[in-house]
């Protein structure tokens, strides 16, 4: 399994395997274990190494020139072996055609070209909210969650309303894609050839609603700025990379206020602070756990000299929740101060999405708020076992308003 690079002289090392389910379900431990060991930690099991505090991280990512994208963003490293699927034209692209598509898709999905948007979401959260109060019980990860996402998202992007749960196969098949070919993996991609010719018939431009943020890539191509073939993949990034994360961060957000009723407080009282509540849930429990960047030449980081062409890896939950940046990292508290938490990443690769996950997420828990709705966890939550996503599959909740 151990890729083939030659253990480092001097280095920390640990035999902690992040990919254990054990491991996977309750990371907190091991993360606060390997920001202890070093800055840089060798893990043995995985010939590679791994920053587990802020400020590599951040370090890391703001050099996207030593440690690029095209290498793939998983343990896999496409420089020495064949990705699974074409590679995507933003995450695991470069400079420069990476900043060229970028600015095209940056501009469909920032804050201004999304505000038509937030009328038609707050309509959903609302219809939502009336239906969990008429229940009372729900398992909130399909009745919240994906209920709410799988509606406003692939609406927005203008996709037909069948097969949608496609959605949930394919994003996790591409997230567990990033770690090793562990069984966590295989099980994911059972169906792999059928859901990803779904996806793919999704993205061609004559089944993309006209207006939509599909489309509206679509839109670039005549100009010359991107070409038919990018737009096609392009589109493939939104149907990738939008869902599975939103739907992970819904359930983090339900479930870090359920059990921190006083900050549910804090919220009801001033439903204006949803924006950095929101923020503090990506810290707390970043759905987007981990990820990796390959080297292009020979670097010293953390006082260990890193080859070329080596993997490294990043861990977003360690980092927000590294005591050297964030005060009692591990409480869940609204009025802390954000600066820095890298839940959406760093730098040129910053997650492109992160207005629409907002936007989504906002005004769900803007309306729960304002609506004066309590909800608490009624049942066994059970979490997910993925190899990079951090959230739930089964998350009981009980819905009153007060
Ligand atoms: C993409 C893509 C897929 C998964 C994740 C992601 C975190 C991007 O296809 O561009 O960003």
């Amino acid at each position: 399994m151990a890729q083939d690079a030659a253990p480092p002289r001097g280095a920390p090392i640990s035999d902690i395997d992040p990919f254990t389910p054990a491991n996977i379900l309750d990371p907190y431990p091991w993360h606060q274990a390997l920001r202890e060991t070093g800055p840089m930690v060798w893990l043995s099991r995985y010939g590679v190494f791994m920053a587990p505090r802020h400020a590599e991280n951040f370090a890391i990512v703001a050099d996207h020139q030593t440690f690029c994208s095209s290498g793939g963003v998983g343990y896999a490293n496409f420089f020495k072996e064949k990705p699974w699927r074409q590679p995507s034209m933003l995450l695991e692209a470069d400079q420069p055609d990476h900043t060229r598509r970028r600015a095209i898709v940056g501009r469909i999905l920032s804050a201004p070209n999304l505000r038509g948007l937030k009328a038609g979401f707050e309509v959903e959260a609302n219809a939502l909210i009336d239906k969990l109060l008429d229940q009372g019980e729900v398992e909130a990860v399909f009745e919240v969650s994906r209920a709410y996402v799988l509606k406003v998202f692939p609406d927005a992007v203008g996709i037909g309303a069948s097969g949608r749960d496609n959605l949930m196969k394919y994003g996790a098949m591409v997230f567990n894609a990033f770690g090793p070919q562990n069984d966590i993996f295989h099980d994911s991609a059972r169906d792999l050839g059928e859901v990803s010719a779904w996806i793919m018939e999704q993205c061609e431009h004559k089944n993309l609603r006209p207006g939509g943020l599909g489309d509206q890539v679509y839109q670039a191509v005549p100009s010359g700025a991107i070409t038919a073939d990018e737009a096609l993949i392009l589109v493939r990034s939104f149907l990738s990379a939008g869902v599975d994360t939103t739907v992970h961060a819904v359930g983090n957000a339900l479930w870090s206020f359920a059990t921190n009723p006083a900050e549910w407080a804090k919220m009801k009282a001033n439903p204006g602070i949803v924006r950095t509540a929101f923020e503090e849930v990506l810290r707390y429990e970043s759905p987007f756990q981990t990820f990796f960047r390959t080297t292009t030449r020979d670097v010293e980081i953390g006082g260990v000299m890193i080859p070329a062409n080596e993997k490294v890896m990043l861990s977003v939950g360690s980092a927000n929740r590294d005591p050297r940046k964030f005060e009692r990292p591990d409480a869940f508290d609204v009025s802390r101060n954000l600066q820095g938490h890298v839940g959406f990443g760093y730098g040129i690769h910053a997650c492109i999405g992160q207005m629409i996950s907002r936007l989504e997420n906002e005004v769900l828990l803007t309306e729960l708020a304002r609506r004066k709705v309590d909800f608490e966890v009624c049942g066994e939550a059970t979490r997910t076992v993925h190899n990079t996503l951090r959230g739930f599959s089964k998350l009981p909740l009980r819905f009153t308003q007060n």
